[in-house]
């Protein structure tokens, strides 16, 4: 099927629809850490599609952060954007056991606060900012129906998807609300705990796209569309301070390189690409202790307190349970 140039045309059961550009909210969410990688993802987005006006929601930005982040943007000749700040009030989520999403839990539960304050007419795009993409993502529009929700598994034989990024029809309900009460009732059950949320929301009306919109480790291909940097460890951190295996292969991570090299570089790039890789890895090595985009280090100590915590709460789970028996044991 071509594409006509304004708007995508959409199999809905029996009929088919269109869905204009303007139908659907695009959006990502940073925080002042993730300013860098994200402006990398919105360039290499912008450039393969450059149709669709994104929504970028900072993390408790102020009027300066929205201006320095709208300047990036134009320096970078990204037109299609909007930025917005959204607060974290209220978002104490209680997720430290959890040492890989304690520092990203807030942008974990915003996309939902979000999704619950979108046009109900509107459809939703969202994609994770450690992330680039390589191609138009345009085909996946072709799967799109009604109450639907698509994505790439996050594993070969999970149900779930990978939330890096996913298209879902607006089934206009209290998403944040909803997401709230699952929050406390899974958080001890998933690691995944967002992409179980959205698999029930969507009763499993779940569209498998092809692994090529979301590369992200546990599942390659090798022409990818869009590649995720899942994991604790990215290409923009200082691998020094790592012990963990990246979950993406690292001829994704040169891809990374290069994109972020043409944009430090104010695009005017050599194509020498193993130079650009080259350049762009000694350049975050030296930074030292601390990773490009995310202190790394930080998430360290949190994994140790969380360690630490977790260690306190299993050792007086055990005493309290050992004093019960005994006071219970008295009762008789
Ligand atoms: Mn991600």
């Amino acid at each position: 099927m071509k594409f006509l140039p304004k708007h995508f045309s959409v199999p809905c059961g029996d009929t088919v629809s269109v869905v204009f550009y303007d139908d659907i909210h695009t959006f990502i969410v940073v925080d002042n850490n993730y300013v860098e990688p994200s402006l990398v993802c919105l360039y290499s987005f912008h450039k393969h599609n450059p149709d669709f006006v994104v929504t970028i929601y900072g993390l408790d930005f102020c009027e300066e952060d929205i201006d320095n982040y709208q300047q990036h943007l134009h320096d970078l000749g990204i037109t299609t954007y909007k930025v917005e700040s959204i607060s974290t009030a209220g978002m104490n989520f209680d997720y430290k056991w959890n040492i890989f999403y304690s520092d990203i839990i807030n942008i974990m539960s915003a996309k939902f606060k979000i999704m619950e304050n979108i046009e109900k007419e509107k459809y939703i795009l969202y994609f994770d900012t450690d992330t680039i993409f390589t191609d138009s993502i345009k085909p996946m529009f072709m799967d799109l129906h009604q109450r639907e929700l698509l994505g790439v598994r996050y594993t070969e034989n999970k149900p779930e998807i990978n939330c890096g990024i996913f298209l879902a029809a607006n089934l206009h309900v209290k998403y944040y609300t909803m997401y709230l009460d699952f929050f406390n009732q899974n958080r001890l059950k998933y690691f995944n705990i967002d992409e179980m949320f959205l698999s029930e929301v969507y009763e499993h009306h779940i569209v498998y796209l092809p692994k090529e919109y979301n590369t992200h480790g546990f599942i390659t291909i090798e022409h990818p569309r869009m590649i995720h940097y899942i994991g604790s460890v990215k290409p923009f951190m200082h691998k020094n301070l790592s012990n963990f295996q990246c979950c993406t292969p690292q001829r994704y991570a040169d891809e990374w390189y290069k994109v972020y090299y043409k944009i430090k570089n104010r695009l005017n790039a050599s194509e020498d690409f193993d130079k650009q890789v080259a350049e762009t890895k000694t350049y975050i090595e030296n930074l030292g202790n601390r990773s490009l985009l995310r202190p790394l280090e930080n998430t360290i100590d949190k994994i140790f307190c969380a360690g630490v915590k977790c260690g306190v709460n299993v050792l007086s789970a055990i005493v309290k349970h050992l004093i019960d028996k005994y006071n219970k044991a008295g009762e008789h």
